[in-house]
């Protein structure tokens, strides 16, 4: 797969391994040239909209346009594939029906998302939330990266008007049909023996901070007694949640980041934030708001107050099964298979016809640095994209 080859080593990260990639950064400006650069070449005409996010056109941009794309920022230390392999494919699908002597019919696009793990400003699909309106502007603006950046600011340096972000019914208005193709995040063709499946589902999911307020005080000279640790509520939570998961039908719960402030080692922490990722069939909240109830009895015990914040928030969304099975039908009767990352098609699919496309990953990992496909599998999801291509703007 040249076009990952190019990619290779950009934003890799040598403290956590893999790659952090994220919005505006060095690494991920590196890649929206690179794909500009790969478009133009394809005499791809280029426009980066309000939001920020890339778009391709074949053809005169216009409604109905089939549209295809994924995002190349990453989570810290991800994987080479989650992302830029749903770009990567895009570009070379467009090879393929080029070398074929195809000509679309409707207006064919290419997209890049912007900040869709929300690696920097902890919003996932920053991109298409804005595009689609599912997250005010002023709230966007107000984000915040682990520098204290605003993501206005950001958006500044990057030479683009904050002013301008926002629900983006042009853009949206030109979407006829968007197909996503993505490396599978997790096992179920490696189970199937098959290198693409069709998306069926994106389980619901959402993201809450837990701030845990104590007093920050001295290591050795504080008495246990006299102690208001936010630490011994805030670790209780991380054990309640993956009760509160085991006890929820097909629930997820997750805390990969866990932030004491100040973080001395023999300083008791003042404040401790736990950020958690809940997902389950239906939505997050109800596993969220027991663990909450739980969360204000740790803290209570320990004499330390609780603020709790949810920062995004979506249900499980299943995939428009007339086009599921219409692109099942090009591919050969390709499995379907749900999944539990969420991706920039579960937002756009409140708003249009979509789909997507997995690509077999024979580590079953992701998000990590072990994240895979191989060569042979990446080369059938770009015959695949191509196909179901043909079928939607031919
Ligand atoms: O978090 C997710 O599921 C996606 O990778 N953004
Ligand atoms: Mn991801
Ligand atoms: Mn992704
Ligand atoms: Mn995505």
């Amino acid at each position: 797969m040249s076009g990952l080859d190019d990619l290779a080593g950009i934003g890799a990260d040598r403290r956590r391994g893999g790659y952090s990639r994220h919005v505006f950064d060095d690494a991920e400006r590196t890649l929206r040239e690179w794909f500009v650069e790969q478009a133009e070449r394809r005499g791809l005409a280029v426009e980066t909209d309000a939001n920020t996010n890339i778009w391709a056109w074949w053809g005169r941009p216009g409604p109905g346009a089939v549209v295809t794309g994924s995002h190349l920022d990453s989570v810290p230390g991800g994987g080479a594939f989650d992302g830029p392999l749903g770009v990567v494919s895009a570009l070379e699908a467009v090879d393929l029906l080029r070398e074929r002597g195809f000509q679309p019919r409707a207006p064919l696009a290419l997209i890049v998302f912007a900040e869709e793990e929300g690696g920097r400003f902890g919003i996932p699909c920053l991109g298409s939330r804005l595009m689609t309106g599912t997250i005010h502007p002023d709230r966007a603006r107000g984000l915040r990266d682990a520098d204290g950046l605003t993501f206005a600011e950001a958006m500044g340096t990057f030479g683009a008007d904050p002013a301008r972000i926002g629900r983006d019914d042009g853009a949206l208005g030109r979407i006829g049909t968007f197909v996503e193709l993505h490396v599978e995040q997790g096992k179920g063709l490696i189970d199937l023996d098959r290198p693409v499946a069709v998306a069926d589902s994106i389980l619901g999911h959402g993201r809450w901070r837990f701030r845990f307020r104590g007093q920050g005080n001295h290591a050795g000279a504080t008495l246990i007694d006299d102690r208001h640790d936010p630490m011994i509520p805030a670790a209780r939570l991380v054990l309640a949640a993956r009760s509160a998961a085991e006890a929820t039908r097909d629930g997820r719960a997750t805390v990969g980041r866990l932030v004491p402030t100040p973080g001395g080692t023999n300083v008791i922490a003042s404040s401790v934030d736990v950020h958690l990722d809940a997902r389950a069939p239906r939505g997050a909240r109800s596993l969220v708001d027991d663990l909450t109830e739980q969360a204000r009895e740790f803290a209570w015990q320990e004499g330390c107050q609780l603020d709790v914040v949810e920062e995004s928030f979506g249900d499980t969304v299943h995939f428009d099964p007339t086009l599921r099975d219409r692109l099942r039908g090009v591919l050969d009767d390709a499995p379907i298979l749900p999944t539990g990352a969420g991706h920039d098609a579960g937002v756009l699919a409140a708003e249009t016809p979509t789909a997507m496309l997995f690509v077999r990953n024979p580590t079953g990992v992701s998000h990590a640095p072990e994240e895979h496909a191989t060569a042979e599998d990446c080369e059938e999801g770009s015959h695949a994209l191509a196909r179901v291509l043909a079928e939607l703007a031919g």
